[in-house]
């Protein structure tokens, strides 16, 4: 017997997933990220992605730790600060948080940009589409009129109107490449990645070592109850945000945490 018995082997929709099964949000990730690869979302190496970040998520507990938290705040008080943000999206991110990326783009008037590490216009077309269908009311990515310097072509591909001009990108589930092109850039990155030792986090201005299921709800509640106070008061939730710390604590928690 595995944990995973108890679940049902095959499931045609998500609310079939057992809510009080141990390893539930895994059951979910995993069933979304299936279903983007059948609608044409994600990547295949969108799984091995995620069987990597579900393995660190397992270590973390599967919840937020209290650095993860401190960087959501931070993360969105940068964001509501920003002129320009946008958030990349990817297969993964479209596969398994469409809605609430729509939610976190609305609370900071963020654009929101389809942007991938293996770009097929069919993959951009059907990302499209289903953040339309999850409320966005427009999603950039099909001009691709700029590269980001220090890539080869297809991966370096953005709108000139959108990442290419951004002061905050939100990078969830990133590249190590293009994390460290884009930082090279002078842009002030938000990455979201379950593996703090992973290159993208590394060069993050603000780390958010979280399932990306947690960490955009959890950017969005903070952005709404910090929507409306000054300038100052956000400048200084981004002052106090310490990269390094919430980077060290996370490894602690993988390293040394308590399996349940
Ligand atoms: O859709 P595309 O073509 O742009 O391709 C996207 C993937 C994710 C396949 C591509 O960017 C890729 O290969 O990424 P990597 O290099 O595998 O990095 C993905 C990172 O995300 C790893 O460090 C994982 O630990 C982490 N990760 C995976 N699932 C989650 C996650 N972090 C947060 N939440 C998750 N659910």
């Amino acid at each position: 017997m595995t944990e995973y018995d108890s679940a049902p082997a095959e499931v045609g929709h998500e609310a079939e997933l057992p809510e009080d099964h141990p390893r539930y949000q895994d059951l979910l990730t995993r069933h979304r990220i299936e279903e983007g690869v059948k609608k044409g979302l994600t990547h295949l190496q969108g799984m091995h992605a995620e069987g990597r970040g579900s393995a660190f998520d397992y270590l973390l507990g599967e919840e937020t730790i209290e650095s993860a938290d401190e960087a959501a705040r931070a993360a969105a008080a940068t964001l509501l600060l920003a002129e320009r943000p946008v958030i990349s999206v990817n297969g993964n991110v479209a596969a398994l948080v469409p809605e609430e990326t729509v939610e976190l783009a609305n609370a900071v008037d963020a654009a929101i940009e389809v942007n991938l590490f293996n770009r097929t216009p069919e993959r951009i077309d059907a990302i499209e589409a289903h953040l339309r269908e999850h409320g966005a009311q427009s999603v950039k990515g099909q001009t691709a009129d700029a590269q980001i310097p220090g890539l080869e072509h297809a991966r370096a591909t953005v709108d000139a109107d959108g990442i290419y001009a951004a002061d905050v990108v939100v990078v969830p589930l990133e590249d190590g490449d293009r994390a460290e092109a884009l930082d090279r850039m002078g842009k002030t990155e938000i990455v979201v990645d379950l593996n703090p030792l992973s290159r993208s986090p590394q060069v993050a201005d603000v780390p958010i070592v979280d399932n990306i299921i947690r960490a955009v709800p959890n950017v969005t509640a903070h952005a709404r109850e910090l929507a409306g106070r000054d300038e100052e008061t956000l400048e200084a939730i981004v002052a106090e945000f310490d990269r390094e710390a919430a980077l060290d604590a996370a490894e602690a928690r993988i390293r040394n945490g308590e399996l349940s």
